[in-house]
């Protein structure tokens, strides 16, 4: 079948029109991968899938909204894009700004965005600014300008975006052909727990699924306002993508986990890495880190017997893997050991690979 991106495929559930100038690099459509062996590790009590969104265009979920953002922003007449962004969304506005031939500002906290988004940004040449502060005060800036600039704002505040990152939460209902009982994503500036939900409530009151999932949100644990109940001026961890202190969906993120039954958990650095080699060593999946913090999650909540509190046997896990591992080669290297460098012998190499 030929996947046509997510705007044609799911039209009728998108805020456009006829009219709107759909500008795709035929996002969506990423795969939903059985986890055997890990599922093995949790004694067959759950299934867990991943849904693979470092498949996306720009290697991440941000191309799902970003199709929207720029096709609607288009159609209303905008000649000019911004964002502030951690690296993902600057990597996909910026693409998407390339292909529209809109004028795109991205505006990154400095020194504080992965090596692969940054180089991508740069690369589909948009005008890329850092700013001495963190991503919390990019937004705020953004925000201003973009209010008196005539310049459309595609930050996950645009409404659009959320509208596009929905439709991963359609993907995942028709592969299963139900909604999972759990579904654990990472939580940064909460657009994308926001925009699940959403698709998750509209895709039962459709009549497409007859259930919802309980979300499951979760934070770095240097970077968690959302569990300590305020917003945090300085936001620290090593998954960059998620350092954010002062989340503009918090209160919808709050109202997602409440609403379906599930929670929003802090998880440390420690903890994100160590899920971060299991999903790379165990399934064959490169993930970034903060994509990595979905299974950590999953792993801490299980240690503590969350997931015996369920109803049905078995329990059907969605773990959203957010971003692609090659968007941040430094954090992959810095947690290998170093090839061992040796003379070009055979002899050498069968000794170092263990066979003498
Ligand atoms: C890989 O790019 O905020 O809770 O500016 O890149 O919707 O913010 C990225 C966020 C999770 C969190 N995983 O999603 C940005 C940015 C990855 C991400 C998140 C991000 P939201």
């Amino acid at each position: 079948m030929h996947w046509p991106g997510v705007i044609e495929h799911y039209r009728e559930y998108l805020p456009v029109t006829e009219k709107t100038p759909v500008v795709t690099l035929l996002e969506g459509n990423t795969p939903l991968i059985f986890a055997r062996n890990l599922s093995q590790e949790f004694e067959g009590k759950i299934q867990v899938y991943l849904k693979y969104e470092g498949l996306n265009p720009t290697g991440s979920f941000k191309d799902r909204g970003m199709t929207v953002a720029i096709s609607c922003a288009l159609e209303r007449g905008a000649k000019a894009i911004m964002c502030a962004s951690t690296g993902n969304t600057s990597a996909s506005a910026a693409a998407y700004a390339a292909k529209s031939r809109l004028n795109c500002i991205v505006l990154i906290p400095e020194g504080a965005i992965a090596l692969g988004k940054l180089s991508q940004a740069l690369l589909h040449g948009a005008k890329v600014i850092a700013i001495k502060g963190n991503f919390d005060e990019a937004l705020n800036l953004v925000k201003e300008i973009t209010s008196k600039y005539p310049i459309a704002l595609v930050n996950s505040l645009n409404p659009d975006r959320i509208e596009g990152q929905k439709t991963a939460a359609f993907e995942i209902c028709d592969v299963l052909g139900t909604s999972p009982d759990y579904q654990a994503l990472p939580v940064g500036n909460a657009g994308n727990i926001t925009a699940y939900w959403k698709g998750y409530r509209e895709y039962k009151e459709k009549g497409k699924t007859e259930n919802l999932p309980r979300i499951l949100g979760f934070q770095a644990w240097g970077a968690a306002p959302l569990v300590e109940g305020h917003p945090i001026k300085y936001p620290e961890t090593l998954a960059t993508a998620i350092r954010i202190g002062n989340p503009a969906r918090g209160e919808e993120a709050l109202k997602a986990s409440e609403e379906s039954g599930g929670l929003i958990e802090k998880i440390s650095d420690e903890e994100i890495i160590k899920a971060y080699k299991i999903l790379a060593r165990k399934e064959g999946i490169f993930v970034e880190p903060a994509s990595a913090i979905s299974l950590a999650g999953i792993i801490k909540l299980y240690k503590r017997g969350y997931f015996l509190k369920s109803s049905t046997s078995v329990v059907k896990v969605v773990c959203i893997l957010t971003g692609h591992g090659l968007k941040d080669p430094e954090r992959a290297i810095k947690e290998s050991s170093r090839p061992k460098i040796i003379p070009p012998t055979e002899e050498a190499v069968l000794e170092v690979a263990g066979y003498l």
